[in-house]
């Protein structure tokens, strides 16, 4: 394929390869269709997220209470969001634009501002056939899921057998063993996994119990949602459990640890999901890990933009580490430009810019078109940058590296032996 020589062409290159890569989606908190509730998709869904919940209590100071909005029925708490986030105020922020992108982008017309006509057209909607439809239009291989075996009514999914889809792969998630020693334990021991104590019996009992979950799931890797005060190595329990627990299975399995640090679980309880908040972590903890395990891969995301320049050049220097996704409250335009600039930068194309994090299916459509965008201007500042040196890269080159840099990398990394 020709050599690009002009800036425009070179741009209009970027444009094109970002617009066509497909993606594949790391982290996603998205279920089969078969497995019930769990699998949230339409119009009530995407306004019930909660990052639109935190934003209307943030917009309604006061004027409603917590009890009050809890007890109303999906489709009123809907309606709410869409009447205080929508009417009457400007839908400005990232998660107020998903919305209105992923229903343009469906063929709705969001002009009118009529949810009655949104909803019926979701109303007829069949989920075996939108589920792909949505994939497609987000431009997606495949998306990885967090299936939890310490919620019982996922893990009551995979008793009964019910069935997967392709385009949804799995993901071993396993916060309770790190965070919550003795919640994890009274799972395992309902499943027959008597683990009690944190000494060589417990923790053989729960690296039988992952070494079960990992025969049922085949998990492409396991993972844990980390707060800011985790440290290793550490006198802690969190350290202890990741040591004789984690690494263990992580090696016998050569499965990846992901680690995603920096959540302060629920400051305001009574906002539900939608309580939980952000602290700087401790970069050192991951260089410990990725320096005392060096054939233990850790894939990492950190959740305060304070991080991310340490823990990037953290990952220039340990090869078993591989840096994902600009997560939750770093999912931003400000932020995720930052951080994908920072990134190329130090990195190159060893990295995976981007994973949704969608708890709502739909929502891949606007996630994944917003951040196309802003990885298509970077991109384009990179080659354009190179091309000034005489360095004329080809189209083909330019889709190779976007799809590094959306998923290959990522594919690359978990096949490493
Ligand atoms: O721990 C996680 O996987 C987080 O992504 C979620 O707990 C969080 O609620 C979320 O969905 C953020 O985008
Ligand atoms: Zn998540």
């Amino acid at each position: 394929m020709s050599k690009l020589t002009d800036p425009s062409a070179l741009a209009r290159a970027v444009e094109k390869a970002v617009a066509e890569c497909t993606i594949t989606d790391i982290h996603t908190h998205l279920f089969p269709p078969a497995h019930d509730e769990l699998l949230l998709w339409g119009v009530d869904e995407l306004l019930t997220y909660h990052y639109l919940v935190a934003e209307l209590f943030a917009t309604n100071v006061g004027r409603l209470a917590y009890e009050n909005f809890w007890h109303m029925s999906k489709s009123d708490q809907a309606a709410l969001i869409w009447k205080t986030l929508f009417v009457e105020h400007g839908p400005i922020s990232e998660s107020q634009r998903g919305v209105l992108t992923t229903l343009r982008r469906l063929g709705l017309d969001v002009g009118n501002r009529d949810l009655g006509r949104i909803r019926k057209w979701f109303a007829e909607q069949n989920i075996d056939s939108y589920l792909p439809k949505v994939f497609e239009l987000a431009g997606l291989d495949y998306a990885v899921m967090t299936n939890d075996p310490f919620v019982p009514i996922e893990a009551q999914q995979w008793d009964d057998c019910k069935p997967g889809v392709d385009l949804l792969r799995t993901a071993l998630r396993i916060d309770p063993l790190i965070v919550n020693w003795p919640k994890a334990c009274e799972v395992m021991s309902e499943c027959g996994f008597e683990a009690e104590n944190l000494d060589e019996a417990g923790y053989a009992e729960a690296r039988r119990f992952l070494d079960s979950w990992v025969a049922r799931l085949n998990p492409l890797y396991m993972a844990a949602s980390l707060p800011p005060d985790f440290h290793f190595p550490a006198a802690a329990t969190m350290a202890s459990v990741v040591e004789n627990v984690v690494i263990p299975t992580a090696r016998q399995h050569n499965l990846p640890m992901a680690m995603m640090i920096g959540v302060r679980k629920r400051i305001n309880p009574a906002l539900g999901d939608a309580g939980d908040g952000v602290g700087t972590g401790d970069v050192t903890a991951v260089q410990n890990l990725c320096m005392k395990y060096p054939d233990v891969k850790f894939l990492v995301t950190m959740l305060s933009r304070v991080n991310q320049h340490e823990l990037t050049v953290l990952a220039r220097k340990c090869p078993n580490l591989h840096l994902f996704g600009c997560w939750w409250f770093c999912n931003n335009p400000s932020i995720i430009d930052e951080m994908t600039r920072q990134r190329i930068e130090m990195l190159g194309t060893a990295v995976t810019l981007q994973h949704s994090d969608a708890r709502v299916l739909d929502q891949l459509i606007y996630k994944w078109a917003h951040t196309r965008k802003i990885v298509a201007n970077v991109l384009t500042d990179k080659y354009t940058d190179i091309l000034a040196t005489g360095w004329q890269p080809t189209e083909a080159e330019i889709a190779r590296d976007a799809r590094d840099l959306l998923g290959g990398s990522f594919e690359d990394f978990i096949a490493a032996e």
